[in-house]
């Protein structure tokens, strides 16, 4: 078969020096941090929808990429090209995962029947490719948001019968999630909410998300699915108020309905700053949960308004992404870059450029995360801050042993405390920047 990049080669990894622009500068799969190879930390995967079929349109304009692969588009020859240009991708950058919706994978049919053969005949395909190669899915889903049947949600439609299009379409997606042996099957509530509360039953929508959720865990598991389930926060866009809106309120419904011991979170950086958090901060609520799964590994532009899907580049964000991975543990899922090229970056070229720049971003943020944990004064000050809880009253505490009366005696004898100790944050953040660019 003809190399649909011909112009672009393998990319090697050149280090820092590097003036190729088709070259990692910091993402070297084989280099060993904190004990264990870079590609194990950083499971890196291509999204389908962003690298395979967005042609750079907004709400103001036409597509400015060509992503026909050489095929007309809307046939299956069309995506049996971009399975074609996806491993070609995948395996040219050392991407060793692939994320997809349903309908990234086909066109859609008028008929769910042809959508499902269409399906059943991709998957095949993929699954050829597949052999041979280490590349694997690390998760899968369906698209419940851009048909005009979800125009008032999925699961939280007032229409049963819609309700009954969404399960088909998860049951579907399941099947060739597990059929393509993926990590993970992410639902991302993205019409699951509101407009306005005027014509909305929340407690009635959450209910029948929920329900919807346990159906696809008795399914999946019914099917030898073994992995997560993973819920993508997101507080808005499309609808007004997405009833997922961060991790916390997504914890707390998972924990509500009984889904916590199956699913966990797969947290986008520009999804935690939409909700007015920083991607650090979504992070750290999913992780001491034990909820981290996954990651939707990108950036937002916090002057703006609504979800920009940038390849990260700000190396700050990733070393604090990557500080909260490493002490989670890792992650069963991945990072997948759920990114896309800006509308005039529209040429082959800059699709490489793009994977090459956020690997090399979350590479980076692993080495300096690595050296903020290997340099132990942050750790050493937080665990110091809390010092107090050691011994004494503190301890008491901490073990549940003591009760109000108890502690307003001890205040009253104390009559005044300490003041609490400087938090000393302009410190921390110098060590930060010393370790950043040293
Ligand atoms: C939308 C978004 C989705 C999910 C998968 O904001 O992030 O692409 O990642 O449905
Ligand atoms: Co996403």
């Amino acid at each position: 078969m003809s190399e649909i990049f011909a112009n672009i080669p393998t990319i090697p990894y050149e280090g820092p020096k590097s003036t190729n622009p088709l070259a990692f500068k910091f993402y070297d799969a084989d280099r060993i941090v904190l004990g264990k190879p870079m590609r194990e930390h950083l499971p890196v995967a291509m999204a389908w929808w962003h690298n395979l079929c967005a042609c750079g349109t907004d709400i103001f304009g036409r597509e400015t990429a060509d992503k026909s692969f050489g095929a007309e588009k809307g046939t299956m020859e069309h995506a049996k090209a971009k399975v074609d240009a996806g491993f070609e991708f995948m395996q040219k950058l050392g991407l060793r995962y692939f994320c997809f919706h349903d309908v990234d994978l086909v066109p859609e049919a008028d008929d769910i029947k042809e959508t499902n053969r269409r399906l059943d005949e991709i998957s095949d395909y993929i699954l050829e490719k597949m052999k041979g190669t280490d590349i694997r899915c690390l998760w899968g889903t369906a698209n419940l948001t851009g048909n005009p049947r979800y125009m008032n949600g999925a699961a939280s439609s007032n229409s049963a019968d819609v309700f009954c299009f969404a399960a088909a379409q998860v049951k579907k997606a399941l099947d060739l999630t597990v059929k393509l042996g993926g990590r993970g099957y992410v639902f991302w509530g993205g019409r699951e909410g509101y407009e306005t509360l005027l014509n909305t039953d929340v407690k009635f929508e959450q209910e029948n998300i929920a329900a919807l959720m346990h159906m696809a865990v008795d399914y999946g598991r019914s099917i030898g699915f073994t992995g997560d389930f993973y819920i993508e926060p997101k507080p808005k866009e499309p609808m007004k108020h997405q009833y997922d809106f961060d991790a916390a309120t997504a914890i707390g419904f998972l924990r509500q309905y009984g889904l916590d011991k199956d699913f966990k979170l797969n947290i986008e950086a520009n999804h935690a700053t939409l909700a007015g958090h920083t991607f650090q901060h979504d992070l750290r609520i999913a992780a001491i949960n034990g909820m981290l799964g996954s990651i939707d590994a990108n950036q937002g532009d916090l002057f703006l308004g609504w979800d920009t899907d940038e390849f990260s580049y700000d190396v700050y964000e990733t070393t604090m992404c990557m500080l909260e991975v490493i002490k989670a543990g890792g992650l069963t899922g991945g990072f997948n870059f759920d990114a896309k090229t800006r509308r005039p970056s529209y040429t082959p070229e800059d699709m490489f450029h793009a994977y090459i720049l956020g690997m090399d971003a979350f590479a980076l943020g692993l080495l300096k995360a690595a050296a903020i944990i290997e340099d132990g004064r942050i750790d050493r000050f937080v665990a110091e801050r809390y010092a107090s809880y050691k011994t004494g009253v503190g301890a008491r505490i901490r073990s549940g042993e003591t009760t109000l009366e108890e502690l307003a005696a001890y205040a009253d004898k104390l009559g005044k405390p300490d003041l609490p100790g400087s938090g000393r944050q302009e410190y921390l953040e110098s060590i930060v920047n010393c370790l950043l660019f040293s």
